[in-house]
């Protein structure tokens, strides 16, 4: 058994000292947290669209979009996403419950992905958006018990491509990619990352959208342990895969980069949980990593990617 590796004391990823940059205060209405939620710069001008998860004081869920100009400071807008509520299916499948989106744009145009969640379990739901300002839902893209959908930024051997969360019956959950002719059927599904290791032996799942780097597509993703008193703990982990086929796993890093450790990401509506659904990658290289802290409030975080691509082979 060889000797536990050891990690040096500065983290590649930095929280921002400002963190929580979005909490139920700073919301239009009434709420009991926002957080977990995607975020995407708009191709045309620059500025960043955050598509918030806020939840609502009788716990249902809205996605309300929030802009900045500088990725760091958001003003929620004055309305959420118009959901598609007069769909029968929708209606049925949601009851109100839609939350952790993942923006992807592809070919010029806005998809989101959210988890549906109903007494059918969860579903993934799909929208479209040419502006990130009106927005169509398009339908659900799943069968039972699936979340964490996010599509990857480009088409993959002329397919489209995404990665998800089913979940399994012995009660562990791990991500898998799939393939699509035209974003609403979806196969041809591959495992991607097992559960592995003292921190995410319990669950894991895609976090952002998929990064394309000269290794391959750099993935963030969640990973769950179960702490005594049956307390999950959400960290976030880094993992490379194949550009041509992401079931490949080139490298994952054997530590977390980032498990929650301030008081914003212990204590909240859940405990110990960092959970992200959006990165920024800026030219300087920087990444923007946007999180949820404890199921209550939206964090952000940095590093640079060249150290987070490291990190899949190093760390
Ligand atoms: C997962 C999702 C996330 C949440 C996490 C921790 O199953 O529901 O939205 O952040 O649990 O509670």
């Amino acid at each position: 058994m060889p000797q536990p590796q050891m990690y040096p004391k500065t983290d590649i990823v930095k929280r921002y000292e400002g963190n929580p940059i979005l909490t139920a205060a700073d919301a239009p209405v009434a709420c009991r947290g926002i957080y977990n939620s995607g975020c995407i710069k708009n191709q045309k001008t620059g500025t960043y669209v955050m598509i918030c998860r806020l939840e609502t004081v009788a716990m249902k869920q809205f996605l309300w979009p929030a802009d900045s100009d500088d990725g760091i400071h958001f003003n929620l807008r004055k309305e959420p996403i118009k959901m598609p509520v007069d769909n029968p299916a929708f209606l049925e499948y949601t009851g109100g419950m839609y939350y952790d989106p993942r923006v992807t744009c592809i070919e010029g145009t806005y998809y989101l992905v959210f988890a549906c969640h109903s007494g059918h379990t969860c579903r993934l739901g799909l929208m479209k958006s040419k502006d990130l300002e009106q927005f169509e839902w398009m339908g659900f893209i799943s069968s039972v018990d699936n979340r964490n959908g996010v599509l990857f930024p480009e088409k993959i051997n002329g397919r489209y491509a995404r990665l998800d969360r089913p979940n399994t019956s012995d009660g562990r959950a791990y991500t898998w990619v799939s393939y699509s002719p035209d974003l609403l059927y979806w196969g041809d599904s591959r495992h991607v990352l097992m559960t592995q290791d003292e921190w995410g032996w319990k669950k894991n799942g895609p976090a952002a959208v998929p990064i394309k780097t000269d290794k391959g597509w750099l993935v963030i993703y969640h990973a769950v342990n179960v702490m005594c008193g049956a307390q999950y703990v959400y960290h976030l982990g880094v993992a490379m895969l194949d550009l041509k086929d992401p079931s490949k796993v080139l490298a994952r890093a054997k530590a977390p980069i980032l498990s929650p450790e301030t008081p914003y990401e212990r204590v909240g509506l859940a405990y110990s949980v960092v959970f992200s659904a959006g990165a920024v990658v800026e030219d300087s290289g920087e990444v923007k990593i946007y999180y949820g802290g404890a199921d209550t409030v939206q964090c952000l975080a940095t590093a640079r990617l060249e150290d987070l691509i490291d990190a899949c082979y190093n760390r």
